[in-house]
């Protein structure tokens, strides 16, 4: 059974940049190289390294490409759109040779080193159309990056005469994307390797790479629930509430649905570490914005925080980067520790400055920070409720200044925490048209013999019809940074520039926001109406072009 909405949704054509509605051509631009450690990244990939930006023109005629097969891999994280990227791959390698088979790995890239798989056919592939979800074939974190794993991925597209793996992944996937391409090119096995760029967090975005897919949806899903919150605070006028979003170390989500709803107080950890902040600089920001509102009779508010903030605080991210190299230069002592004694045995590792700090913090937080990594051994900064410790800070801090005679109204609190409730949303139309777009892509760069580049979308705040189509050499994105200890070839994770257009817009806005009350209320994603309402870009994509 589905919704009603679902199944008028299931009929939307998304649309793609004229340039690869019918025959297209491939013109290839000027050799790239990294952003950064130049001479590492091309020593690491000498196969793949340094080729040319490619762009889709296009033709006239029609074209055509023998039959061939691909496999694709959802990776990390769900974000809206990823069955788009998937029926645009589909629909681009039959519109390629109409016996062409596309086969989903199951799970995650967990699925193509144990073989499990299956064949989306178009059936399958309808009843996903426009849908939101990773659920055709599932997704999961395994990390590919031993040999034995890529030989085992091998033996499965030999066996069902694979082609091309297709990466649907955020920056750590996308790097383990390059990896394979480069060990695939280097044994000469024929499978290319093509990554897609999918993440809420808007993180893995660059000059070629406008924006992850997901971001839009997720940020309107959010958006409307904290205009919703806004707007409550707005009538009962008794409550702060203190909202936490997903997005992990990057503050992109949180600016965005800063300059969506205009909230009282926007924290954004790329700031906090510029200005080389304390928590209690930060608790001491949020009070004051309270303490004015309460002068004005406001005891009420919202305060927006980015999941990843505890890592930008400096002190914090310095115990953070000791830990990396503690826990990876022990690790076989570690793992023989008694859970209950673990906590004690890091504390007593590390150096006296660190080791205070750890101590100082709640337990939850020391154990997230130091114990409960995830496979790619990022700190699960949404497991850390930072927005209770913030609102518990805030409160002490404004029952002193009350004593002061420095806070005189009432400041009662709520929390939120907002993450998965996006992820899974049915794409905007803007993330259904860039995603099956990207599929469509991905398809072209198979056919022209590609690997190691990541399908790309550009000029996105345009019409779809004028969106630019091509390929991005994934070493172009890459730079050295240490993981686990040793220095590793990465996609250079985008942060929120302090000198970029939403950042600078958001900052001459922020103090009236604080003050005054300036809500606005996106209201839910709208599919069907006026182009105004339904094909709107997120205005983070707007201002930074
Ligand atoms: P990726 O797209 O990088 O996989 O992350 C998306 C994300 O939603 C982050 O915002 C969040 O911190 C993390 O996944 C949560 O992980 P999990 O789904 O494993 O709980």
């Amino acid at each position: 059974m589905i919704s009603q909405l679902q199944k008028a949704r299931s009929a939307y054509q998304p649309k793609v940049p004229a340039a690869i509605e019918g025959a297209t051509k491939l013109a290839e631009g000027k050799a790239t190289q990294s952003v950064a450690d130049q001479e590492d990244i091309k020593k690491l990939f000498p196969n793949t390294y340094g080729m040319p930006i490619v762009t889709f023109e296009k033709a006239t005629g029609e074209t055509k490409a023998e039959a061939f097969n691909v496999g694709i891999i959802l990776s990390g994280g769900q974000a809206p759109g990823g069955h788009n990227v998937i029926s645009g791959i589909f629909d681009g390698i039959k519109k390629l040779n109409k016996d062409s088979k596309l086969y989903g790995f199951l799970g995650g890239p967990s699925g193509l080193v144990d073989h499990k798989y299956i064949e989306l056919t178009s059936d399958i592939i309808d009843e996903y159309r426009n849908t939101g979800g990773f659920d055709i074939i599932g997704s999961g974190r395994t990390k590919l990056e031993e040999v034995e794993q890529f030989d085992k991925g091998l033996e499965i597209c030999k066996k069902l005469n694979i082609k091309a793996v297709i990466i649907i992944g955020g920056d750590d996937s996308n790097t383990n994307a390059c990896v394979l391409a480069e060990y695939y090119l280097a044994k000469k096995s024929g499978v290319q390797v093509i990554g897609c760029p999918k993440t809420i967090d808007g993180d893995l975005k660059n000059e070629m790479i406008e924006t992850s897919f997901g971001f839009d949806t997720a940020t309107k899903v959010y958006s409307e629930v904290i205009g919703n919150i806004e707007r409550d605070a707005n009538s009962a006028k008794k409550y702060w509430h203190f909202i936490k979003l997903m997005g992990r170390s990057a503050s992109h989500v949180t600016l965005e649905c800063a300059l969506q709803t205009q909230p009282n107080v926007t924290l954004i950890g790329e700031e906090v570490e510029a200005k080389n902040q304390s928590l209690d600089d930060v608790v001491t920001y949020i009070a004051e914005a309270v303490a004015a509102r309460a002068a004005k009779g406001l005891n009420f508010g919202t305060v927006l925080v980015p999941e990843g903030l505890i890592e930008f605080i400096p002190a914090i991210k310095k115990l953070i980067a000791e830990l990396n190299d503690m826990l990876a230069a022990n690790q076989a002592e570690f793992d023989t520790i008694a859970d209950d004694k673990k906590i004690a045995y890091v504390a007593s590792k590390l150096s006296p400055a660190n080791a205070a700090i750890f101590n100082s913090l709640p337990v939850g937080v020391s154990r997230q920070l130091a114990l409960e990594r995830d496979p790619h051994g990022n700190v699960q900064v949404s497991l850390i409720e930072t927005e209770q410790l913030l609102a518990d800070m805030t409160a002490k801090k404004l029952a002193e200044w009350k004593k002061e005679g420095k806070f005189v109204g009432k400041f009662a609190t709520q929390h939120h925490f907002f993450g998965y409730e996006g992820r899974c949303a049915a794409p905007s139309n803007f993330d259904a048209d860039y995603c099956y777009s990207l599929g469509r892509v991905a398809a072209l760069l198979i056919a022209s013999g590609k690997t190691g580049y990541m399908s790309s979308v550009r000029n996105t705040t345009k019409p779809a019809a004028e969106w630019l189509a091509g390929g991005i050499p994934i070493t172009a994105m890459m730079n050295m940074e240490k993981r686990n200890g040793k220095m590793k070839p990465v996609i250079q994770k985008a942060l929120v520039k302090l000198d970029g257009g939403p950042f600078k817009f958001f900052a001459s806005k922020r103090a009236e926001w604080a003050i005054e009350t300036a809500f606005v209320y996106p209201g839910p994603i709208q599919y069907f109406g006026p182009t105004e309402v339904c094909d709107q870009p997120t205005k983070t994509l707007v201002l930074e072009h």
